[in-house]
C-alpha cells in the first residue's frame, strides 16, 4: 500500500482547504463558486469519520461530499510531497497579515483585498493605524460609520486571552494519552488528564498529563516524540514540556504509583481549590503537597495513590474536578450537600437539533436514526426558521410539510419519537420569525437571537425577554450568542433574562457546541439558584455533532446542575405536560 510522506490529520487537510479558500478569495483567483467548494470540502474532512490518508490509499477521495478533481489532485501532492505548489504560490503573492485581517468581526474578503490593494495594508496593526487616521473613509464603499467599526472589531479580536477552547484541546490530550499507552503498555501504569482540561474548563491555557511509571525516560523519549509535537521546551525526569503544532502547550510528568493521589489532586487544580483544601488541612495539622499528606507536628508521610485517600483524610468525599473552583464546593463537601451532578447517561433526550430542510448536514431520518442509536427516547428537529437571512429556513408552508415526514418516520418506532419543532429567529424587535399560529401547531419551540448581537443591552435584554414571554416559546437557545475564540456574546442582562425565565416557568438551554457552552458554567450556577431549568442539547447539525454534549454535561455540571434542574433528563410524557401547563 503506498505510504504518505507525512500522515497528515483531517484536521491539518480541513485547515488547509479553508486557508487556500480564504486566499484564493482575498486574491480574487477563482469564483464564488470554487470559494465556497474549498471551505464545504473542508468541513467535510474535519468530520469525516476516517481517516484521510486512508481515503486517498483506497482512491476514494472523490467521494467526499465537496471533492471533485481539483481538490482531490491538492490533496494527492500533500500525501506525496508533503508540499502543495499551488497554495505555495498564493501564499507568495497575499501576504499572510491580509489573511489575519479576515478574523476582525465585520472585514470579509471584499474589505481585506480593498485595503491590501488601495492602501498596502497588510495586517491587523496597519489597519488599525490606517483607520485611527481617518484613511479608511475615503475608501470606496466606506465612511465614517463603518471605519469607527473596524476599530471595534480589532478592539473586540484583541480582546479575547489567548486560550484555547476545551473542544480542541481536550481531544488532542486524550489522544496523546492513548499514544502513550500505546507505544509503551508494559511501563505506563496510570495516566489521566490534569488541570483546567479535567475540569472541563472551557478554555484551557496549557495541557498537564500524568503518567505513573518507575521508569520515566522511555515515557518522555516517546512523548517528545510525538507527531503532534512541534517543539521540546524541556525535558527531564519528573516533567517534559512540548509545545504542539497549534501553538499549545502541554505538560508532562511522571511520578511514581504511590504518590498518584497526591499528584492528580494538586495538578488538577484549580489553583484556588488548592489553596483552600491546603489552609484546610493545615487546620487539622497536615500539610498537604503534591508528594504526601505530612503530620505537621511529627513529620510522619501519609502517601495517597488514590485522591479518595486524600479528601477521606480531610474528612471529606471526593469533589468532582468540575467542582473545584472554589466556588463553595469544599464547604459543601464537609456539610455532605455536595450536588448529584448530572451525567450523560442522565439524558433521555435532546431538544435543539438540525437536518438538511435547513444547514444540517443529514437527512432528518439519519438525524433520528443517530439519536435513537445513542440510546435517546426523543429528538427535537428544530431546524432555522426564516429571518435568518439564510436561504433554507424553513416558513409556515414548509414547517407544515415537514411535520407530515415527522409524524411518518415515528410510526416505525415505539422506544423513539422525533418532536417536530422549530429554532424560530428572534428579529430585532423580539417579534419572531414565524407567526403564532404555525409555532402553535409544534411540540417544542426553542427561540434564538443570531443576528443583531451588537445592539445596545437594553435592547437585547427587551428582545430575549419578549421571545420568553411568548407563550408559544419553551427554550431560549445560547442565549449569549458568544462563540468562543471569535466574538463575545451579547450584551444581554442574563440576570433579568433568567428571572424571568424561573417567573414564567420557561427552558433555558446549554448549547454543547464547543464554541458556544452558552449557558456558560456561572450563568448555569445562577440558573439553579433561582429556580430556571435547563435543556442540555448538541445542537446537532450531522450525527456526529450529537457526541458533543459532553462538553454540555460538563458546563452544566461546573453550574451545579442535578438531574432533576435538566427537562431532557425527564420522561417524555413530563416534558411535554410542563411545556404545555404554561
Ligand atoms: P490553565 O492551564 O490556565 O487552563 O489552568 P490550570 O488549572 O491547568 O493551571 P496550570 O496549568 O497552571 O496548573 C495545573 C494545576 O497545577 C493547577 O490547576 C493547580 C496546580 N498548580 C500549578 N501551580 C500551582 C501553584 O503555584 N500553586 C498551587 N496551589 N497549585 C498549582
Ligand atoms: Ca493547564
Ligand atoms: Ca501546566
Amino acid at each position: 500500500m503506498i505510504e504518505p510522506v507525512r500522515w497528515w490529520s483531517n484536521a491539518e487537510i480541513a485547515d488547509i482547504m479553508d486557508r487556500i479558500g480564504d486566499l484564493v478569495e482575498v486574491s480574487e483567483k477563482e469564483g464564488p463558486f470554487q470559494v465556497r467548494a474549498y471551505h464545504r470540502a473542508a468541513d467535510n474532512i474535519r468530520h469525516l469519520e476516517e481517516d484521510i490518508v486512508r481515503v486517498w490509499q483506497d482512491d476514494r477521495l472523490e467521494n467526499i461530499p465537496g471533492v471533485g478533481k481539483a481538490i482531490a489532485k491538492k490533496i494527492d501532492e500533500l500525501m506525496r510531497t508533503g508540499h502543495l505548489r499551488f497554495l505555495e504560490n498564493l501564499e507568495q503573492e497575499v501576504p499572510s497579515g491580509v489573511l489575519d485581517m479576515l478574523s476582525i468581526p465585520g472585514v470579509g474578503s471584499k474589505k481585506a483585498r480593498l485595503f491590501w490593494q488601495s492602501l498596502g495594508i497588510t495586517g491587523v496593526e496597519e489597519l488599525k493605524k490606517a483607520a485611527e487616521e481617518g484613511k479608511l473613509r475615503t475608501l470606496p464603499g466606506m465612511g465614517k460609520k463603518s471605519e469607527q467599526r473596524i476599530l471595534e472589531g480589532i478592539a473586540a479580536l484583541q480582546s479575547i486571552p489567548d486560550r484555547i477552547p476545551l473542544g480542541i484541546a481536550r481531544p488532542l490530550a486524550l489522544g496523546m494519552l492513548d499514544a502513550l499507552r500505546e507505544a509503551l503498555p508494559d511501563v505506563i501504569l496510570k495516566s489521566e488528564l490534569a488541570g483546567s482540561a479535567r475540569r472541563w474548563r472551557e478554555t484551557v491555557g496549557d495541557l498537564d498529563l500524568l503518567v505513573a511509571a518507575t521508569d520515566p525516560m522511555p515515557i518522555m523519549d516517546a512523548f517528545s516524540n510525538l507527531h503532534q509535537v512541534k517543539e521540546v521546551l524541556l525535558k527531564g525526569e519528573t516533567k517534559t514540556s512540548v509545545r504542539l503544532q497549534n501553538g499549545l502547550q502541554v505538560d508532562l510528568r511522571v511520578l511514581p504509583l504511590e504518590r498518584w493521589g497526591t499528584a492528580l489532586q494538586y495538578f488538577t487544580g484549580s489553583k484556588a481549590h488548592n489553596v483552600a483544601l491546603r489552609g484546610l488541612a493545615l487546620d487539622m495539622g497536615w500539610s498537604l503537597s503534591e508528594y504526601a499528606l505530612k503530620r505537621t507536628d511529627t513529620g510522619e508521610e501519609r502517601l495517597c495513590t488514590t485522591e479518595e485517600e486524600v479528601y477521606e483524610l480531610l474528612g471529606l468525599p471526593w469533589i468532582p474536578p468540575e467542582l473545584r473552583e472554589d466556588r463553595g464546593e469544599i464547604q459543601a463537601a464537609q456539610e455532605k450537600r455536595l450536588p448529584r451532578l448530572v451525567e450523560v447517561s442522565d439524558l433521555r433526550g435532546q431538544l435543539h437539533g438540525h437536518s438538511d430542510w435547513s444547514d444540517g448536514r443529514a437527512t432528518l431520518e439519519e438525524m433520528a436514526e443517530a439519536a435513537r442509536s445513542r440510546g435517546y427516547e426523543y429528538f427535537l428537529i428544530s431546524d432555522h426558521s426564516v429571518g435568518l437571512g439564510m436561504t433554507n429556513g424553513l416558513d409556515a408552508g414548509r414547517l407544515r410539510e415537514q411535520r407530515k415526514l415527522i409524524d411518518s418516520l415515528n410510526r416505525r418506532w415505539s422506544d423513539f419519537r422525533i418532536l417536530a419543532g422549530i429554532e424560530v429567529e428572534v428579529k430585532a424587535d423580539g417579534s419572531l420569525g414565524l407567526p403564532d399560529e404555525a409555532l402553535a401547531e409544534l411540540d417544542v419551540v426553542v427561540a434564538a437571537v443570531h443576528t443583531g448581537l451588537n445592539q445596545d443591552r437594553k435592547t437585547l435584554t427587551h428582545r430575549a425577554i419578549a421571545a420568553l414571554r411568548n407563550p408559544n416559546v419553551d427554550i431560549l437557545a445560547h442565549p449569549t450568542g458568544r462563540l468562543l475564540g471569535k466574538r463575545k456574546g451579547g450584551d444581554f442582562d442574563m440576570e433579568a433574562i433568567l428571572q424571568e425565565a424561573a417567573h414564567l416557568g420557561k427552558i433555558v438551554e446549554v448549547n454543547s457546541q464547543p464554541s458556544r457552552l452558552d449557558l456558560n458554567d456561572v450563568n448555569v450556577r445562577r440558573a439553579m439558584e433561582i429556580g430556571v431549568r435547563i435543556s442540555i442539547s448538541s445542537d446537532a447539525h450531522r450525527p456526529s455533532d450529537l457526541d458533543n454534549i459532553v462538553y454540555g454535561v460538563a458546563t452544566a455540571r461546573r453550574g451545579w446542575a442535578e438531574p432533576e434542574n435538566v427537562v431532557n433528563t425527564w420522561p417524555l410524557r413530563r416534558l411535554l405536560e410542563w411545556i404545555k401547563r404554561k
